[in-house]
């Protein structure tokens, strides 16, 4: 169902959409039941792929990973988005930049490793020299009056907040991240990630269309089922407005409420903010924050729900955090801990393929063995990932079906109608404005 992605695996194999899509788009946008899913060629048809490349990935802010994977001066990270390569690295100034991974000679891609250290970047085609801000510093044989300037590596617009580190490959990326940033950084600054270090890393190939994978994410009707490491500390009830609540989630509906009192007044204490951000949709950076119970101790992703490593993050003198909820479209959710952070970055790889990455960052100084273990610090989310992976490909069989008909979204979905409506808003808004070209 799920396996570790090798470096090719990770790489897609897609050329943009060449064929002119906004008749038979909007027809199919227009098609869509509000309140239900959407319909089979949104997640089978390698044409709305293509456009979803460059609309959807193309436009917006993506996740990419945080600070710490990139420490040092000269560490990067490459990221495969479609077609496109970028080097997410921290140059000698200790800026984080993004550049696109294309030589500015013939073109070579430069750097091939997921993730590596490098000085200046050498091209291994004729071996043209950048600097890690991407300037030319270097390049034989040219005529007398070669201007290196005009041949800097192209960049990226990139955005940290709160030691997570975002890129957008548009020209004029959307402004409201700013914004965003603003709202959401009180919350980030008590787990102070830049005080952090990578202690785990999993890549899962998920064998669905993206949009599956992040719907399947938006919700938790699915958790009860599927999830029993999980809910021992998430409650079952997310999402729930409370009158829909089945009598067999009553009690746990009581504990949640008990542990939300607590949680607040812990927060309040600490001047912690923890009330509910949700702009999900109507903006093209949508986003929802809010800091909320887990069950058992309170404290983390364990099974008991006590805390994972015993150096908690920043400056806290406390676990019992909850956990710090903050998803982002199109592409990220996080959880961030009294004790460590787990975050994750879904990728388009293919029409019916995705790669997820998920990260577990705990306190620079916590030794593992001493401060922590590893296996139970990755133990619930590496079980649930392998059983949302397994759901999403038996909703990529369903939908490819020709039998699958949309259905109607409970009203503990009201997140994945949120996702699906940003989609379809930022798919539209696209359609508008190539329309006025
Ligand atoms: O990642 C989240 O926010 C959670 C985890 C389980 C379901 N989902 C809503
Ligand atoms: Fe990079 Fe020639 S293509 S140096
Ligand atoms: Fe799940």
């Amino acid at each position: 169902m799920s396996t570790t992605a090798t470096e090719d695996e990770t790489t897609a194999r897609h050329r943009p959409a060449t064929t002119d899509l906004r008749g038979p788009l909007a027809g199919l946008i227009g098609r869509r039941r509000p309140g239900y899913s959407l319909p089979a060629p949104f997640y089978t048809d390698r044409a709305v792929f293509d456009h979803d490349l460059a609309a959807i990935f193309g436009e917006h802010w993506l996740f990419v990973g945080a600070e710490p994977e990139i420490a040092e001066p000269g560490d990067y990270v490459t990221v495969q988005v479609g077609t496109s390569s970028v080097i997410v690295l921290r140059d000698d100034d200790g800026d984080v930049r993004a550049l696109h991974n294309v030589c500015r000679h013939r073109g070579t891609r430069l750097l091939d490793d997921r993730r590596g250290s490098t000085g200046n970047i050498v091209c291994p085609y004729h071996q043209w020299t950048y600097g890690t801000d991407g300037s030319l510093l270097h390049a034989g044989q040219q005529p007398a009056g070669f201007d290196k300037s005009c041949f800097t590596i192209k960049q990226v617009a990139v955005r940290r907040i709160g030691g997570l580190i975002f890129i957008c490959l548009a020209e004029q990326p959307p402004a409201d991240v700013d914004e965003m940033a603003e709202r959401i950084t009180p919350y980030l600054l008590p787990h102070d990630l830049t005080r952090t270090r990578i202690a785990a890393q999993d890549e899962v190939i998920v064998q669905a269309n993206w949009k599956l994978a992040m719907e399947n994410n938006r919700e938790c009707y699915h958790c009860e089922g599927s999830h029993p490491e999980l809910t021992c500390v998430f409650f079952p009830t997310y999402g729930y407005a409370v009158e829909d609540l089945p009598p067999r989630l009553l009690p746990a509906h009581a504990r949640y409420l008990g542990a939300e009192a607590a949680l607040e007044r812990t927060c309040d204490e600490r001047s912690i903010p923890y009330a509910a951000i949700e702009e999900l949709h109507g903006r093209p950076t949508g986003f929802r924050i809010q800091r909320e119970a887990l069950d058992g101790g309170g404290e983390s992703y364990t099974t008991d729900g006590t805390a994972a490593s015993t150096k908690l993050l920043g400056d806290l003198d406390t676990a019992r955090l909850g956990r710090l909820s903050l998803h982002i479209q199109p592409n990220a959710w996080f959880h961030f801990l009294g004790d460590h952070a787990v975050v994750f970055s879904l990728l388009p790889l293919d029409v019916d393929r995705s790669v997820i990455r998920t990260t577990w960052l705990v306190h620079s100084d916590a030794v593992e063995g001493v401060d922590y273990d590893h296996d139970r610090l990755t133990d619930v989310w590496r079980k649930t990932n392998a059983q949302d992976a397994a759901l999403c490909q038996r909703a990529q069989l369903g939908v490819t079906d020709p039998a699958y008909q949309p259905g109607p979204y409970a009203p503990n979905e009201y997140q994945v109608d949120h996702f699906i409506r940003w989609y379809l808003e930022r798919l539209e808004h696209n359609l508008g404005r190539e329309a006025d070209r």
